[in-house]
C-alpha cells in the first residue's frame, strides 16, 4: 500500500497535537445525538468496567466524519459519570491517526459523545479509548468501506 505524503502530513499534525491536551477544548456545536439503540460494539476494560460503541449519522463507522457515543458502566450496570476520556482514531497499518482532534461531552448516565472523528482513508482503524487517570485502556477495531 502506497503510504501517501498527506498521511505523514496529517500523523504529524496528530503527533503534534496530543500532547498539549488543550486543543480539545473547542467543543462542536453541532454535536450528534442520533445514535442507534444497538450497540455496535462492546468491549470491557481492564478495571472490569462495560463498553457500548455506537456511531452517527450510520449505525456502522462510514468514510468521513463521524460521531460515536460510549456508554460506561460498571461490572454491576451502574452508569460511570465524571470520567475523563481520551479518544484516539488510529489506523494501525499506516501508523497515522487523523488530523482533527476529538472533542468528549459527558452527557449523564454514562454516555460520552466524541466528535471530530474523521475515518479519511478506507480500511481497519481502531477506536483508542483512555479513561480516566491513570488511563484504562480499550480499543475497539473495525473496517471503514
Ligand atoms: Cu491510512
Amino acid at each position: 500500500m502506497k503510504k501517501s505524503l498527506l498521511g505523514s502530513l496529517v500523523l504529524f499534525a496528530c503527533l503534534a497535537c496530543l500532547p498539549l491536551g488543550a486543543c480539545s477544548s473547542d467543543v462542536a456545536d453541532q454535536v450528534p445525538s442520533n445514535f442507534a439503540p444497538a450497540a455496535y460494539g462492546t468491549t470491557n476494560a481492564g478495571d472490569g468496567s462495560h463498553l457500548e460503541l455506537r456511531f452517527a449519522p450510520g449505525t456502522s463507522p462510514a468514510r468521513g466524519a463521524n460521531a460515536a457515543e460510549l456508554t460506561i458502566t460498571t461490572p454491576a450496570g451502574a452508569p460511570r459519570d465524571g470520567l475523563v476520556l481520551t479518544v484516539v482514531p488510529w489506523m494501525p497499518s499506516h501508523g497515522h491517526g487523523s488530523s482533527v482532534v476529538t472533542t468528549v461531552t459527558a452527557k449523564g448516565t454514562g454516555k460520552y459523545v466524541v466528535d471530530g472523528l474523521q475515518f479519511f482513508m478506507p480500511g481497519r482503524w481502531e477506536l483508542r479509548v483512555a479513561i480516566g487517570e491513570p488511563a484504562s485502556d480499550v480499543v475497539f477495531t473495525f473496517d471503514v468501506p
